[in-house]
């Protein structure tokens, strides 16, 4: 098997069951631990970290501690500060304060991402994450679980004994990348593992406390620069803004915005549950939250292939 497909078959999980899969699963993982004996390894997540980097980073670091490899919960100490979208939600349930890497010579586990993002790939040792496979490092647990903190939870589950804390912050984790358990990626697979930790918190409570939509008062010009993020998508460079809104007020001003710049403008509407998208002089309206970029390129890639054929 070429490692294409190991990971392929390792990315789906409705094979849940399945032996092979399972094999494989494991052999990464023995792979991970292996390359991490009589090492201390640091364990980061990407660049300006949310929730599920800062948390599963410091689960992570725990279970690896508890099977005897001397691991710390980390960040680097350039563009590590925590994203603006999680800060409140971190500052007042996450007590922990990872440790600040200076030196690129140490070995690295990476969490909730899985490119180089600087370092040397001979330091890094594999990665558990639940982003598109980017191929840079070796030994990536990759599957498409709602939150890396969930995944490395369903990993770990029967080796490890999880404290109600750790689990609270794993259901955290989960709340912060699934936009409060209201997004596409949230399965029923997820939901039954989220159920599983079985944590006595009214999401809906945790949404308003701490799902932060985009500041309008800051006018178009800013927010396109807070919310942007470039992307490569079969060789061409796609710029995409995100706006997450409880209404449709300032929509209009935003596609013209986009159409001006030649952006992909995802436009989230919380109250409604609706999705705007923008792209090419083409308007697209959902009736379901899409806040993935990946899953909206898919969609605009299908839609292209219909008008073709
Ligand atoms: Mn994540």
């Amino acid at each position: 098997m070429s490692i294409e497909e190991i990971y392929s078959l390792i990315e789906n999980r409705n094979l849940k069951d399945d032996e092979l899969r399972n094999s494989l699963i494991q052999t990464i993982i023995n792979n991970i631990l292996n390359s991490c004996k009589n090492k201390e390894v640091y364990i980061i997540g990407h660049n300006n970290p949310d929730a599920d980097s800062i948390i599963s980073s410091y689960i992570l670091s725990n279970i690896l501690n508890s099977m005897g490899i001397n691991s710390h919960f980390s960040i680097l100490d350039k563009n590590y500060d925590y994203t603006f979208h999680d800060k409140k939600l971190l500052e007042e349930n996450f007590k922990y304060q990872p440790e600040i890497v200076h030196n690129l010579d140490n070995y690295f586990i990476l969490v909730d991402h899985n490119d180089l993002q600087g370092l040397k790939k001979e330091n890094v040792l594999g990665a558990f994450d639940h982003h598109v496979i980017k191929y840079e490092i070796d030994n990536i647990l990759e599957i498409e679980y709602a939150s890396t903190s969930l995944l490395i939870y369903d990993l770990f589950k029967y080796k490890y004994e999880f404290s109600e804390e750790e689990k609270y912050l794993i259901g955290l984790a989960t709340l912060s990348d699934t936009d409060y358990l209201t997004s596409t990626r949230f399965t029923d697979i997820d939901k039954e593992l989220f159920d599983e930790l079985n944590l006595k918190i009214d999401v809906k409570e945790y949404q308003k406390k701490y799902f932060i939509t985009t500041n309008f008062s800051l006018g178009v010009e800013k927010n396109f620069g807070i919310n942007k993020k470039e992307y490569l998508r079969n060789n061409k460079k796609i710029t995409r803004i995100q706006i997450t809104s409880y209404d449709d007020n300032e929509l209009n001003n935003y596609i013209n915005k986009a159409k001006e710049l030649g952006y992909l403008l995802i436009w989230l509407n919380y109250d409604n549950n609706t999705t705007t998208i923008y792209y090419e002089d083409n308007i697209i309206k959902l009736n379901y939250l899409l806040s993935s970029t990946y899953l909206v390129f898919k969609l605009l890639e299908d839609r292209k292939k219909l008008v073709i054929t």
